[in-house]
């Protein structure tokens, strides 16, 4: 998985990649593209799935920016299982595609295919979420720091508790992403070095399990948190759908979501604004969806063999409730 230390490594991992990308437009392209480069790119992009409105959005402006780059789109939806993934990727690579995108739904299990994809010489980008394999197997990632967004929740969380006027401990209940995802992993271990840093005396994790993204989950995953811990002050919700669906459990047991149960998550979907606006969540964590743009200037240079950052991080915000009103209009996702 990327993190800053590894910025450096970049230089030689993409002029690696950078050349065999560069290699395979000059001999007349093994990957089918011709050597001129006045072929249109064909990627190959295999997104997650269609868990949340988040990968909606990010599925929208992945096609929308390929179309206004002028390229040719194998895109595949996996349902969000990696083996799915994983074929696509052979599919892709049996098409001969110039270049190979994907949000890997989990973070192990790709060496062998990147490999592949190498031997190919199929540059890979990732998109979104990262990987556990030998960094010299992707080009880069473009996507967001989740361990950085954890640690904002739990920042945020502080001023919804001063907010609130909530006094002595707190019970927090976490409803995690995928299990193995890099948002999952990386969200949980952000909080929980805020909250070992700075709370540990007075905030207390009482119930954390997986609600896979979704809202059907976090409203499972919610009812069972209530039946064994009626008392939980706030919900820290990996993203807007599962505090979405786990808002829905919390009304059903006669509480006040944004009231009696503190929400913070993680997205900035509109729904999850909306969902602000009304009082129901206190504080959201912005994930940027759109790097459709930025993911084709990638593809695009590393097509051309150029060097690209290791790591292309998204601009985010942070947003306090009473912000979602004048924040809504404008919202793009
Ligand atoms: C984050 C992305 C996560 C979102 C969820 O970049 O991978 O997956 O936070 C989505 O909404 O399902």
């Amino acid at each position: 998985m990327l993190n800053r230390r590894n910025f450096l490594t970049a230089a030689v991992g993409v002029a690696a990649a950078g050349g065999l990308a560069a290699c395979a437009k000059e001999d007349g392209g093994s990957n089918g593209s011709s050597s001129g480069g006045s072929k249109a790119i064909t990627l190959g992009f295999a997104q997650v799935g269609s868990e949340s409105g988040w990968r909606t959005a990010n599925t929208d402006s992945v096609k929308a920016a390929a179309k206004e780059a002028g390229f040719k789109l194998q895109f595949s939806d996996a349902q969000q299982k990696p083996e799915n993934q994983i074929s696509a990727i052979r599919s892709f690579i049996a098409q001969k595609v110039d270049v190979i995108a994907f949000s890997p739904v989990v973070v192990t299990g790709w060496d062998a295919v990147l490999k592949e994809a190498q031997a190919a010489k199929i540059p890979v980008v990732l998109t979104d979420r990262s990987v556990d394999s030998d960094e010299s197997l992707f080009v880069t990632l473009v996507g967001s720091d989740f361990t950085d967004e954890g640690r904002r929740a739990a920042k945020i969380l502080e001023k919804v508790l001063e907010k609130a006027g909530h006094k002595g401990k707190v019970k927090i209940a976490q409803l995690e992403g995928t299990t193995g995802a890099a948002p999952a992993i990386e969200r949980a271990k952000g909080f929980k070095e805020v909250m070992d840093a700075e709370h540990k005396d007075d905030w207390e994790i009482v119930a954390s399990q997986t609600g896979d993204f979704t809202r059907a989950g976090g409203k499972q995953v919610m009812q069972a948190f209530l039946q064994s811990n009626p008392d939980i002050d706030v919900l820290f919700a990996h993203n807007d759908d599962m505090g979405l669906g786990a808002i829905q459990a919390i009304e059903a047991a006669g509480k006040k979501p944004g009231k009696d149960i503190l929400i913070v998550t993680v997205d900035g979907v509109k729904d999850g604004f909306i969902a602000m606006s009304e009082g129901k969540i206190n504080a959201i964590v912005e994930c940027n969806p759109l790097l459709g743009p930025q993911l084709m200037e990638a593809v695009k240079k590393v097509h051309a063999g150029e060097k690209v950052e290791r790591w292309i991080k998204t601009e985010e915000s942070d947003f306090m409730q009473d912000q979602a009103k004048d924040a809504l209009p404008t919202r793009k996702y």
